[in-house]
């Protein structure tokens, strides 16, 4: 990790996926796994903003027409539980709805880019790609929600477009424990093969000393 050239990406971190009596709780889902990642995550935040670091959020979601939602997508999943159904904080996983938004505790701030994605991906029919080409960067701090689909998907995509990730292991989380440890180690197995984890304390000492040593020299 070097200054200036590394941009955080906090993936999906929905109200849909992580509210106590949201979607994803509707679904049978114990909600608080994924919300155990939101303290450590709002620290890497802070820290990464006060640090001048780039942060791009992405939101799962489609258009309220669903024209942007592939059929075998919409197919999937319980039946009265759909992608477009009405949901107990407005139509699952749409645009403008309060359950697609990000969570208060993580909400971006002015000027923070937020990518609405159709896809698992980050990468898959949205700007994010230019966006990082625009900002330089060649290394992405990724973490959010779920390690083992949008957060792995995500980090794929990016592998396969030259950039090199590190997925912070304590700011990634998943409705299935084991699902998570897997998906960290999957990453990471046979030499990095495609990107790298540590937890979120490396990342947090790494960025303070290269803000001190940013830091101009003091008589
Ligand atoms: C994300 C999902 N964000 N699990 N979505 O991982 O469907």
């Amino acid at each position: 990790m070097s200054e200036g050239d590394f941009a955080l990406v906090v993936i999906d971190m929905q109200r849909d996926f992580l509210e106590p009596g949201g979607f994803g709780e509707t679904l049978g889902n114990d909600v608080s796994l994924l919300r155990r990642v939101i303290a450590p995550l709002r620290a890497v935040l802070a820290a990464s903003r006060a640090a001048g670091v780039p942060v791009i959020h992405t939101r799962e979601g489609h258009l309220p027409d669903l024209s942007d939602c592939p059929p075998a997508k919409l197919l999937r999943g319980a039946p009265s539980k759909r992608i477009g159904d009405p949901g107990p904080m407005g139509r699952i996983l749409v645009r403008g709805e309060y359950g697609q938004d990000i969570i208060d505790e993580l909400a971006p701030t002015p000027g923070e880019l937020v990518f609405d994605k159709p896809g698992k991906g980050a990468f898959h029919a949205t700007g994010f790609g230019d966006a990082l080409a625009a900002l330089g960067v060649s290394r992405l701090v990724v973490t959010g929600v779920t390690t083992e689909v949008c957060v792995h998907t995500t980090v794929r995509e990016a592998n396969d477009r030259g950039y090199d990730c590190l997925v912070l292991e304590d700011c990634t989380g998943s409705y299935f424990p084991e699902f998570h440890r897997t998906a960290l180690r999957m990453i990471s197995a046979q030499g990095g093969i495609f990107g790298w984890t540590a937890g979120s304390a490396a990342y947090l000492q790494a960025l303070a000393e290269l803000t001190e040593l940013a830091a101009p020299a003091t008589a």
